[in-house]
Formats: C-alpha cells, structure tokens, sequence
C-alpha cells in the first residue's frame, strides 16, 4: 500500500526540503511523487472537513469480491486521510446513518454502452455509486474520491459516466532481463526473477493507479516480443501479475513473437496457414487460459523493423492475426495487430507503408480482431499528423495507439504535457463519413459500429520511485486514462484536475501550473521540430542530429525526412512528390496540398518550400523557422519564471526536482535551437535575423556534443 511515510529516495533534496521548511513555514510535507494523484491529503479547510466527515459515516457493500473491497478500501482510506475520519465498511448500514452506499444492479446497463459505467447519486442522504459490473463501482468510487480531493461539493459529485471505448489500456515495452524499450524512469515495474512467489506490493499500487483512470488492460512485455514470455517458466510469472491485476479490473496480455511455434515448439515453421502451427497457437492459448483464465489476448509486431511475421511465408497480415484470432475465440481473448509496418525500400515514402498494406485487408479481419494503429503515420514524432488509416478502415476496428512515454519528447529531461498532442489527433477530421468524422468517433466505435474498440497508450512508467521519472509525465499517464474514458474531456480540463490532486489545490497555483502544461508541448515543438520537421534524430532518438545521412537504409538517415537542399525545406507530399496526400480524403488532401491553406504545423510535413518564399505568418520560411527556433527556446526561460512563481504552493522537493530538469531543458532547447540554425544555414545561406543572439557553438562543435550522445 501507498505510505506516506515511505523513505524518500532523495535525502539530500529531502534535508533542503525540511531545512526549507522551518524557514518558511511552508505546510507541505516532503513528497516524492509515489502516490501520484491519489495523495489524498487532509482537507485544511475544518469546516468542509466536518461536512465530509458527517456525510460519510458508513461504507455499504452487499458483495464481498476483491473488486467491491478494493473499491470499499479505497473510499476508507481517501476519507481518513483527507478528513481523519476512519469510516467502517458495512454490509447493512444502521438506520438513519448517513454514509456510501455501493451497488451493483444488472438493470444500471443502460447508464453504458460499454459495460464499465456507473452512477453517482444522493438517495436518502446517501451517496449512492451504482453499476452494472463490479468494476463500475471500483471506477465510481475513483470519481467520488477525485471530487473530494478537488475539495468540490458532494451534489456537484451526482451523474453518470461511462466510458467510450471498451479496451483502455497501458502497452509495456518490457524485457524478460528487466529493461525497458524506450523507457526513462528506471528499470521494469515487473520483478521477473522474483516472480511468482515474491509479489512486489508495488504492483498494487500500479494496479490501483490505472484503475483510478479507468484503464482497463495491461500488456506486461514489449512489442519486439521474446518468446520467453509463452514458457512455462514465464507464464506462471504473468499469472501472478494477473491475478493482482484482476482485483483492479485490470486484464492482463502478452506480446507475442510470431515465429514462437518455431522458436519454442521446435516446428519446422511458423505459417500460419500450416495445421501444425494452428494447433500449437491453438494449444498454447489453453494453455494460457488454463493458469489466468481472464486473459485479455495477445498484441503483434509482425513483419516490421525485423520481426517475424506472416509475410515471411508469403501470407498477409490478415491471414496472421486470423489464426491467432481462432486459438482466442473459444476463450473471448482478442488480437491486437499493430499497424506499425514499413519496408526498407529506398524508393518509398514511409508515411505511405502501412496505408498501402492495411487498407487492401480492410473487412478481412476476424470479429476479435483490432489493428492498432499509431496516431501518425510516420513514428510518434512531436507532432504529425493524423494517420490516413483511421479514415480508410471502416470494416475493421482501429485501436489507437498513443505513447507516453517520451521516445521522441526529450525523455525525462524535457516537461511536455502529452494532452494536447492526443487531443489534436482525436479531434482531426478524417472526413471518412462526411464532416465531423472524427479519429475519436472512428476509434470509439461510434461512426463505423466496431464491435471492439481499443486505445493504448505506451507506457512511461518504471522502477523511479515517482513512476515516471519527470514528476511532470505522471500527467501524460493521467491525461491518457481521462481520454480513454472520455475523449470528449479537454486537455485543459485535464491539466487542472491533475494539477490540483497532484501538486495543490490553491487556485492561481494550479491556474499557473496548468498553462505550463497547456503551452509545454507547442514549446517543445516550437525548438525541436516546427513547421512540420520529423525525424531530426536517428542514433538517440534525444539530441540533435539532422545532418544525419548514413545508414543501412534511407528512411533512417534524418535527410531523409526534412530533405533540406540550396533551394528549401520540406519533403513534396504532393502530386509533384509522393502524393502521400493522396491517401486522405479530398476534404483534407485539398487543404494540406496547398500550401497557402496547409496549416503552418504541418507545412514541411508535405511541401519542399523555398527558403524565401513568404508564408501566411508574413515572414519568409527562414525567418519563420528562426522565429519558432528563437522563441520556443525563449519560451522556456517562461516556464521556469512560471514554475517560480508556485514554488511556496508546491511541495519543495518536487518543486526543486522539476527546477532542476527546467535548467537542463533550457540548456537544451538552445542546443536544439543553435542546431538546427546553423546547420540549415549551410543550405539557406541566410543570415540569422538581427533581432536573435548568435549562437554561442560552431556547428561543428555541435556536432561533437551529439557524438558522445551516440557512444554505446
Ligand atoms: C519506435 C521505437 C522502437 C519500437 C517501435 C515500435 O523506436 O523502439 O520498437 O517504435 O513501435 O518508435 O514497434
């Protein structure tokens, strides 16, 4: 269980902290960001304390499963912490008390289309949270509990909610050896050599974290799967996840390796069109479901960067996922099927690869069969635009795929509040059924009727003591609960709420830490990445490298991507170039394929413009890009003021924690900014304007920074 008390993995910052505290009467209490938005901290108001407290003096549940106790214990600790009243829980309440009573009724379906909805009501002087499922009350009690940390009044708490999308889950890209694929928080959450007999208490508290935003499923290992994870040495291992997992709400999947029935079963192939190898999938899944029967079903890498798949004996994607897709029937397991494909031919454009092999498969998909597509098309890059799939699949469920963690947002070093970034792809129109076809309406299921929807973030948790590393990227695993459940919530709404659970609840302090989080994400593109740049790195994935230009294949060189020459910027999407463009809807191909119309973000996405050539800001496209460049670094320097003006309403050692990370951020913007101006500089012969300082560093100086970046 959460402690407060738990030693702090800072004892310098923590000393400072305490010596901080006697000098300025500060009231925090040293935090180290373990219990995330469910710190429940006492209500300093008395009187909102006393109204609490005498509203809450049982806690009723009829049933007695883990789910119901967890949810139960979950409200008695929230409300002990936050008004110091220790509520029992009860089957049968004495009469006349006053209290929260939970129900499961099989009749509340309606409150959902999904399964996982609940009601919130004032009956009699009770609270009443209400669902038709156990885990409907365990996600009511989190939205009681939530409200009450935002200090709000109990009749605001009343109404229903219910979650828009059925599969809401966390992507884990972890290794059987305990690292992390992209992972900037510290080693695996997962003990594996310590599994299954030893069970870390954390898993709980990882558990209750999810749930509290209403995830829903869990896939333990990553993408670029190693077969071990289907033995039996590992198995019983995920088993014990599971079962800790299952008291949460929480299903449990496995990333498989598709040349497993090879690898592990010794056959002579992995065809999926073989009868041996359908019977040993067949097989292995029984044997799944025999040691955790609520098994959610498995993720797929297949015939990408490497991976097996059933290309490789000449059978397509659909012909892959279909075969596992009838081992999971039987047991109601699904398939999930990454979108994530492209192949190393020097003549393509990459944007255009998983457009070109999935929309043919459109409709050939078995019923528990979900592809889940990445948001853009290239990589998770800063920003891109959505990809052209969610508008061409409409007989085949298409799960999203977000991550979180922060591959290409500066690690754990830069603060980039992932909530507009999801938001801006969710909201685009994709035009698929006319105006108003949405990403969120094509992957909640609501435009296409999909029988299954899914959305997955990957993760950006690990073995840091806060979970994420930044303490500011517990939002991104927040904000991407919130929108899983509704995507109709704004990342504004998102970032206040987080703000005052997490860090306080003085309303200018959370006003003021909300519009850092709101502007972070356009700051970090504004110096890393603007007018529609990708891909700048290839060895780090962090610093600055868009001379890049050797490698085995050509999409994983930076020129690649920004194609800068003596005459301009920009890689031709259009029908002068790749007519990439050409896989959307003219509703949206027509306004990005001119680049008088093209939204300047998305500009360089898909036009080669001139160095000189005027863009719609009024400003040639050198001085366009060395305005972003400048004032994006610039911009951090605002957000450390920012972040100074809340130090006395945040607590000291996360104030000075993030402090710290700001100073490098900056540092490091300006290293992106001086980057990119000097090297496009050797293309533009422009000079820097006047206004701007020179940059401090040659180029070439520069570059020898990079290197030791890419020193293995
Ligand atoms: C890329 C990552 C790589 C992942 C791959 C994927 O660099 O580590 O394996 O995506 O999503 O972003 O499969």
């Amino acid at each position: 269980m959460i402690s407060p008390n738990m030693p702090s993995r800072y004892p310098l910052k923590a000393f400072f902290a305490i010596i901080f505290l006697l000098l300025t009467g500060h009231d925090a209490c040293a935090d180290d960001g373990y219990r995330l938005w469910l710190r429940y901290e006492r209500i300093s108001d008395p009187k909102m304390r006393e109204a609490y407290s005498k509203s809450f003096t049982f806690i009723a549940t009829t049933g007695s499963s883990d789910i119901l106790h967890n949810a139960a214990k979950e409200l008695q600790n929230g409300i002990a912490a936050m008004t110091g009243t220790q509520v029992p829980i009860v089957n049968t309440p004495a009469k006349n008390a006053r209290g929260i009573m939970l129900t499961v009724s099989p009749a509340l379906n309606a409150v959902s289309r999904t399964t996982d909805g609940y009601s919130i009501g004032l009956e009699s002087g009770n609270v009443t949270i209400k669902a038709s499922q156990e885990a409907g009350i365990l996600y009511g009690s989190f939205a009681l509990l939530r409200h009450l940390q935002q200090h709000l009044p109990l009749e605001k708490a009343v109404g229903e909610s219910s979650p828009k999308i059925q599969l809401r889950m966390l992507n884990h890209w972890d290794n059987p050896e305990g690292t992390i694929e992209r992972g900037y928080a510290g080693s695996s959450l997962w003990k594996w050599y310590d599994l299954p007999e030893t069970l870390d208490p954390r898993y709980e508290d990882y558990a209750r974290a999810n749930a509290s935003v209403g995830i829903n499923g869990t896939v333990v290992n990553n993408v670029n799967a190693s077969a071990r994870f289907l033995t039996i040495e590992y198995l019983p291992k995920v088993a014990a996840l599971a079962g800790v997992f299952r008291k949460y709400g929480i299903k449990t999947y496995l990333s498989i390796h598709f040349a497993a029935p090879k690898t592990l079963g010794g056959l002579k192939t992995s065809d999926p069109l073989d009868p041996e190898v359908r019977q040993w999938w067949a097989d292995k899944v029984k044997e799944i479901y025999q040691i955790i029967p609520d098994f959610g079903g498995f993720l797929v890498k297949a015939n990408s960067e490497g991976e097996p798949g059933p290309q490789d004996y000449g059978r397509t994607h659909a012909d892959g996922a279909n075969m596992l897709a009838e081992a999971l029937a039987p047991f109601n397991g699904v398939v999930i099927w990454r979108a994530f494909v492209y192949k190393a031919d020097p003549t393509a454009d990459r944007f255009k690869a998983a457009h070109e092999e999935f929309v043919p498969l459109d409709g050939k998909f078995a019923k528990n069969v979900i592809v889940q597509v990445k948001n853009g098309p290239i990589d998770f890059q800063p920003r891109e635009p959505f990809s052209p799939l969610f508008g061409n699949m409409p007989r085949t469920p298409l799960g999203m795929e977000f991550q979180l963690t922060q591959e290409y947002l500066g690690f754990a070093t830069h603060w980039v509040y992932e909530a507009p970034l999801f938001k801006e792809c969710l909201d685009s129109d994709t035009y698929v059924n006319g105006k108003g076809s949405t990403v969120a309406r094509v992957i909640d299921g609501s435009l296409h009727g999909y029988p299954l929807t899914c959305i997955a973030g990957v993760a950006n948790t690990g073995s840091d003591r806060n979970w994420t590393g930044h303490p500011m990227a517990q939002a991104n695993w927040y904000a991407f609960g919130r929108l899983a459940w509704d995507h109709t919530l704004t990342a504004e709404a998102i970032a206040h709420e987080w703000a005052q659970l997490s860090l306080t609840t003085e309303p200018k302090a959370v006003a003021t830490i909300s519009d850092i989080m709101l502007r972070s994400r356009a700051i970090y593109v504004d110096y890393n990445t603007p007018l529609g740049l990708s891909r700048p790195w290839t060895g780090s994935h962090y610093a600055p490298e868009p001379w890049q230009n050797r490698s085995s294949r050509p999409d994983w060189t930076a020129i690649y991507y920004h194609r800068a020459d003596t005459v301009g910027l920009g890689f031709d999407r259009t029908a002068n170039g790749s007519n990439a463009l050409q896989q959307y809807r003219p509703e949206v191909s027509r306004l990005w394929a001119n680049p008088e119309t093209c939204p300047l973000s998305y500009l360089l996405w898909f036009h080669h413009i001139p160095w000189s050539q005027k863009l719609s800001s009024g400003r040639s496209l050198w001085d366009e890009l060395c305005h972003k460049l400048y004032s994006g670094a610039d911009s951090v320097v605002w957000m450390q003021q920012q972040w100074k003006l809340v130090q006395t309403s945040v607590d000291p050692v996360i104030h000075a924690d993030v402090n710290g990370r700001l100073t490098k951020q900056f540092g490091e913007a300006l290293w992106w900014r001086d980057a990119w101006v000097l090297y496009l500089q050797t293309f533009s012969q422009k000079p820097i304007p006047d206004s701007y300082p020179k940059p401090g560093k040659t180029l070439e100086e520069i570059k020898r920074s990079v290197n030791s970046y890419l020193i293995r």
